[in-house]
């Protein structure tokens, strides 16, 4: 799986964090099927938009890349997202971009615009195939992602840069190519081909990536090796909102995961929040969101904290069933709520009769999650705090 990374000029917000949640989600499910997950995510640690916040900060591009990376992997940690397995850098993946370049450059899809490389998207096969937009759609949202469709000597307006030479007070590296930098979209091709290779499962990222940027990677990829798929699914989390737009750096409509952390909110609720909607819809981020699953979470760890409560089994199927269900964390969600009523309603009789909770609190000899028999009531809070902190990421302790 190769899931976008995050372009480190500013702190990780809402919606990087419902995207990356999303995926650690599929990943954690695989992982609990017994595949051998290969997990690879890039930094895009140079590009426009990091150049230009550095320029306007007054701070050197290297710099806030660096800081704003190691915030990413704290806020990442916090949430108990597992790391990827390789985490690649645009710049230290210039040499590898150079090559894949040179390939597309042997395989006739590459002109020159002045000194800079156009990747000739229009003439490869498959083109479309990943966003299936239509030309009008396809051209507006190339121009507000970071595409030049009026560029003038371009073969066809939907192009993408591949190379692009060096520009006053911006950073160049020295290759066969010239002395410059790479586009966007080669950048993801050559470290997923690099890492994965053709035909992978899954290329990921939120769902204003299917366009341009999936699109290019893979017309990119197959025109490069002359193979196919790329990716054999291309899986897009919905865009979380705020105070009525698309939550976005650009914008500055922003929720940041590390001042949530710093208010003292716990990073379980904040994973909970993200968790309660479906991985695919589009939602809005409100305090009441938070305040919800804060809530949630109270009420799971007092049940979790509990020497006895229902058996563990069903529980363990039915968030297994719900999220091979399309990765449904919603519904995982409610069968957890449903536990944890269960559970704190027999607490309840339990404080009215004196031996209601007798013996149960013993841990079971069986096997299990946790090495214990998950029919045991006795076990069960305890292991439910191990399935959801190994399916859900989520920490009860
Ligand atoms: N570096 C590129 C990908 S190669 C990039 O898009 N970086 S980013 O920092 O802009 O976004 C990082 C990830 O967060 C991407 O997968 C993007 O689709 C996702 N994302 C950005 N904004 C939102 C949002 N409001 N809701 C959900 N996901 C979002
Ligand atoms: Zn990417």
């Amino acid at each position: 799986m190769y899931v976008c990374g995050i372009t480190p000029y500013d702190a990780t917000h809402m919606g990087h964090a419902a995207t990356y949640v999303a995926f650690d989600l599929v990943h954690r499910v695989w992982r609990d099927l017994g595949h051998d997950v290969h997990y690879v995510q890039n930094v895009t640690d140079v590009d426009d938009p990091l150049l230009e916040r550095a320029v306007a900060t007054g701070r050197d591009w290297r710099e806030l890349a660096r800081a704003e990376t190691a915030l990413f992997a704290q806020d990442m940690a916090a949430l108990w997202v597992l790391p990827p397995g390789a985490y690649v850098g645009a710049v230290e993946s210039i040499p590898s971009v150079v090559d894949w370049i040179g390939r597309l450059e042997a395989a006739g899809a590459v002109y020159r615009v002045e000194e800079d490389l156009y990747f000739d998207a229009s003439g490869a096969p498959g083109f479309g195939s990943v966003a299936g937009l239509d030309a009008t759609a396809m051209r507006a949202i190339f121009a507000e992602r970071g595409g030049d469709p009026d560029r003038a000597g371009k073969r066809h307006p939907l192009d993408p840069l591949l190379w692009q030479a060096e520009r006053p007070d911006e950073p160049a590296w020295d290759t066969g190519l010239g002395h410059g930098r790479p586009g966007w979209h080669i950048e993801c091709t050559a470290i997923a081909l690099d890492h994965l290779g053709m035909a992978f499962d899954v290329q990921g990222g939120g769902s204003d990536l299917a366009f341009p940027h999936h699109e290019m990677c893979a017309a990119q990829a197959r025109a490069a090796t002359g193979l196919a798929p790329f990716a054999h699914h291309y899986v897009h989390a919905g865009m979380v909102g705020y105070q009525g737009h698309k939550m976005s750096k650009s914008r500055g409509n922003l929720v940041f995961v590390s001042a949530l952390r710093r208010t003292g909110v716990p990073p379980a609720a904040i994973r909970l929040a993200l968790l309660g909607h479906h991985y695919r819809s589009d939602w809005e981020w409100t305090d009441a969101e938070l305040a919800t699953a804060v809530a949630r979470l109270d009420r799971w760890r007092a049940a979790a904290a509990l020497p006895s409560g229902p058996s563990a089994a069903p529980l363990l199927a039915d968030v297994r069933a719900a999220l091979v269900d399309d990765l449904d964390a919603p519904a995982a969600l409610r069968h957890v709520d449903d536990w944890a009523d269960a559970a704190l309603a027999r607490a309840g009789m339990a404080g009215r009769s004196s031996d209601a909770a007798g013996g149960t609190s013993a841990l079971g000899e069986g096997t299990g999650v946790a090495g214990t028999d998950p029919t045991a009531e006795g076990t069960a809070p305890a292991l439910v705090t191990t399935v959801l902190a190994t399916l859900l990421g989520v920490d009860l302790s």
